[in-house]
């Protein structure tokens, strides 16, 4: 049991206590789990998540009118959002805000220039007046496809859809949740929260689900979504972020080219500038968590590290037994 009340506890902890009613009506029938970090999870549209973030995502469900020129982008929690929301930031304003000493992202994390819809805008029912943001405008999100507010997906805005291979996600977010639990909650253990994992029993879970889903949009609409993996992101970042640049209309010209501007924005999106910011280093979100949470290795195949052939092998099987046919690898 937690000692302290639920309105002294961070955002991210809240439970059911701060719902409206709509709400609340609506949990109470869903599949019900413990949860990682806040204490339970529900299965809302074939996927769970805590309360908080259920409400969210039926607020924005139900009030966000998208524009043909926004820009999503759209992730599984731990692929790298931090890193891809710092990059395409950078990308997107980089007239308005050239890199140099007063560039937004050294005094500012990622998560506060890129807001989720789902976590921060229309978090904790509030209903935000989008309407003097300038186009193009940039969100974030985790919402799986079919849950997307439906203008999102009628209407010509762009997606740009990251993940990562599950091993990694799962150490990720199993070393990230037990960072965000309360000292007198203890930790996860590695073993229970593996057996989750693998059932799809953790935020935005099932993980195999929600790419599946996006990646068969991307090859149906390729105009439209635009899929990226972590690791093809770390082997070639000039050139996938060029191809972001095309695919959201804004392609460096020659000038920018000779100016090594690709190089400038992956130098300052980069894990070694951005984790050793002051802001970083010692910032919070509103919502409570720690800016350095979102900073551990940053590396592919860490996972080496942390898990236990079998249950290497077991993720492995999940996802080829998942992805069979569909011609995706992980
Ligand atoms: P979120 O879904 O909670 O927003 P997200 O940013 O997607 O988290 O994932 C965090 C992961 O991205 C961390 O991976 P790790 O646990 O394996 O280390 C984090 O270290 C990594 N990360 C953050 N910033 C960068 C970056 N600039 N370059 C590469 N990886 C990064």
């Amino acid at each position: 049991m937690l000692s302290q009340t639920s309105a002294s506890l961070p955002r991210y902890l809240q439970q059911e206590e701060i719902l409206e009613q709509e709400c609340i009506a609506l949990i109470s029938s869903l599949p019900k789990e413990k949860g990682w970090v806040a204490s339970h999870l529900y299965k809302y549209q074939g996927f769970w998540n805590p309360p908080r973030h259920i409400q969210g995502i039926m607020t924005c469900q139900e009030h966000f009118e998208a524009r043909d020129s926004d820009v999503f982008l759209v992730t599984t929690p731990k692929s790298g959002t931090t890193w891809l929301k710092a990059v395409m930031f950078t990308l997107i304003n980089r007239m308005q805000y050239p890199i140099n000493q007063e560039h937004p992202l050294l005094s500012k994390n990622p998560h506060d220039l890129v807001p989720f819809l789902e976590i921060k805008l229309y978090a904790d029912n509030q209903i935000p007046d989008l309407s003097s943001f300038k186009s193009p405008r940039l969100f974030a999100t985790h919402i799986p496809i079919f849950s997307l507010p439906k203008f999102v997906r009628d209407s010509s805005c762009k997606l740009v859809y990251l993940c990562r291979n599950p091993k990694d996600i799962f150490v990720s977010l199993w070393q990230f949740t037990n960072k965000l639990r309360l000292q007198e909650m203890g930790s996860n253990s590695l073993g229970e929260t593996f057996d989750m994992f693998c059932r799809g029993v953790n935020i935005y879970g099932p993980f195999w689900d929600h790419v599946l889903e996006y990646w068969k949009e991307s090859m149906e609409k390729p105009h439209k979504v635009f899929f990226l993996k972590y690791e093809n992101m770390k082997e070639r970042p000039a050139d996938n972020l060029r191809c972001i640049a095309e695919f959201l209309g804004c392609p460096f010209s020659n000038e920018e080219e000779e100016s090594g501007i690709v190089e400038q924005i992956l130098k300052l999106c980069s894990f070694d500038t951005l984790s050793n910011l002051e802001i970083n280093r010692t910032g919070r979100l509103a919502s409570g968590e720690e800016n350095k949470a979102f900073f551990r290795r940053g590396e592919v195949g860490d996972w080496k590290n942390h898990l236990p052939t079998e249950m290497a092998q077991k993720l492995d099987q999940i996802t080829e037994q998942k992805f069979s046919g569909t011609g995706l690898k992980l």
